[in-house]
Formats: C-alpha cells, structure tokens, sequence
C-alpha cells in the first residue's frame, strides 16, 4: 500500500524517502496467449518491485505456487536470481524465473504465494498473493472462477486478449468472501520509461463496491497489475515489536495496442 503520511511529517517524509509507491509482486508470462497445437514453452518471471518507476526491487521467497488449469494443479520450477534492488546498486535482492510447458488445452492460472515482506516505511508486513491467466491452446474455459486463493481478484473481464482502452472488471475475494469497500491499487509496467506529469499518477486508486466488484479501464497498451488491499488477520514479530500483515490479492493482464490504421 502507498505510504500515509501523518500531518506535520510531510515534509521530511517526503526529503527522506523518494520510493514511497505502492508495492507489486510481478507475476509475469512471456504471453498471455498460447496458440498452435503442439506443446509450448513459456517464459515466467516474478519480482516484486514498483512497477511504474522501475524499482527499487525488494527480497522475497516463494511459499507456494502452481499452475490450475481444468481444475487440476501443475507444478512450476522456479531458478532463483540475484538482482540489484535498483540499477547498480550493491544490495541484492531475490527473483524468480521458470520455464513452463504448456501441453494441453485450458486456461492455465499461474499463483504465488510469497512470504510476508517487512516494510520499515509502513510499519507492517506485506503478503501479496499473485496470480495471472494464460489462454492455452484456444480453450477459453475456467478464467471466471475462483482458484481458491486466500486473497484473490476473480476476472469479470476475459483477463486475456484485451485492447487498450478496454475496461477491466474483477471481483475481490478475501478468505473466500467478496470484499467491499476495499481500496484497489493500479500499476503500469514501465518498461517505456513514461514520465507521470504529478506523483498522483503513479498508482490510480479504484475501490470495490458493496459486493467486491470493481473495475479500471485500461489507458494504454502494456502489463497492468492490480493489486486490492487486505489485512492479513494477524501480526508477526520483527525484532521483538509486533506489526500487523497486510494481505493483498494481485493480478496482471495485457493490454496489446490499437491495430494500425485504427483511430
Ligand atoms: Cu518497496
């Protein structure tokens, strides 16, 4: 979540810490579709980073994670790497990277579960559970139900083949209930190196409704990451001090660009 800033703290906050954005797990394939009809190789890689400025990239460990698809779970094999948590910096930070072979026909949901990540600016852990879909193999079956992840955004909106200037639709699940009210962090994922014209742009804030519905209409082309924010329940020990968990559910889909000729 992005950093609440108490009245009076402002200033120095701001002199002080330059990266206050939200926090993303990536979560992401070399495509969101596979298609053909021989078996193929995907790329995935996860990092958790800040999306929208390029980092800084944070540690973490995967605690569990799998690809559903027909109802059955696959596994993944993740290599980890070690990575500068921002450009030539010397503090190293985790990464994942898997290949995966798609053989069969399905949506394929890929999730994972991370540790808990102490955030000193925020006071609190942060848990975010990542998932994305790839339509394998034209079988479009299975994006619109839950995987049973203990926080997690279900697609109203096909999650896979989308334009820019789509709006995507979702629903927000905690513990298996949808929830309300809850605040839904927005992310680009720079790789063109945009510039937000105010800090303001960086995360666009949606909230679900009553019944944990929410959508976000997609402003142009690229891998965007919602992430709905969530408390965890619980409160871990970090040095002998007790901080709450904020359990979060994150998705990424990809938005292609306007075909050419288009207005
Ligand atoms: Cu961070």
């Amino acid at each position: 979540m992005r950093r609440i800033l108490a009245a009076g703290t402002v200033v120095t906050a701001l002199l002080t810490s330059p990266a206050a954005f939200a926090h993303f797990m990536l979560l992401k394939p070399s495509t969101d579709i596979v298609e053909g009809n021989r078996a193929t190789t995907i790329e995935i890689e996860a990092r958790f980073t800040h999306p929208f400025e390029g980092g800084p990239n944070m540690p973490f460990k995967i605690l569990e994670s799998g690809a559903v698809v027909n109802g059955h779970r696959e596994e993944i094999h993740w290599k980890k790497e070690i990575i500068p948590a921002v450009k030539d910096s010397n503090r190293k930070v985790s990464m994942y990277r898997a290949s995966f072979r798609l053989k069969r026909p399905g949506v394929y949901s890929f999730f994972i579960v991370p540790d808990a990540y102490f955030e000193p600016a925020e006071e609190k852990f942060i848990q975010q559970i990542t998932k994305i879909e790839v339509e394998g193999f034209g079988m479009e079956e299975g994006w619109s139900r839950p995987i049973g992840l203990k926080a997690e955004i279900v697609p109203l909106t096909r999650p896979f083949g989308l334009w820019e200037g789509n709006t995507f639709r979702g629903r927000v699940y905690f513990n298996g209930k949808p929830a309300a009210n809850v605040r839904v962090e927005i992310e680009y994922l720079n790789t063109e190196g945009v510039k937000a014209p105010a800090d303001a742009f960086v995360t666009q804030v949606v909230r679900t409704d009553k019944d944990g519905y929410f959508e976000y209409t997609i402003p142009w082309a690229g891998w965007w990451g919602f992430s709905a924010i969530g408390y965890g329940g619980k409160k871990r020990y970090k040095d002998g001090k007790l901080y709450p968990v904020e359990l979060d559910a994150v998705m990424w889909v990809k938005a292609y660009p306007k075909p050419e000729g288009v207005k």
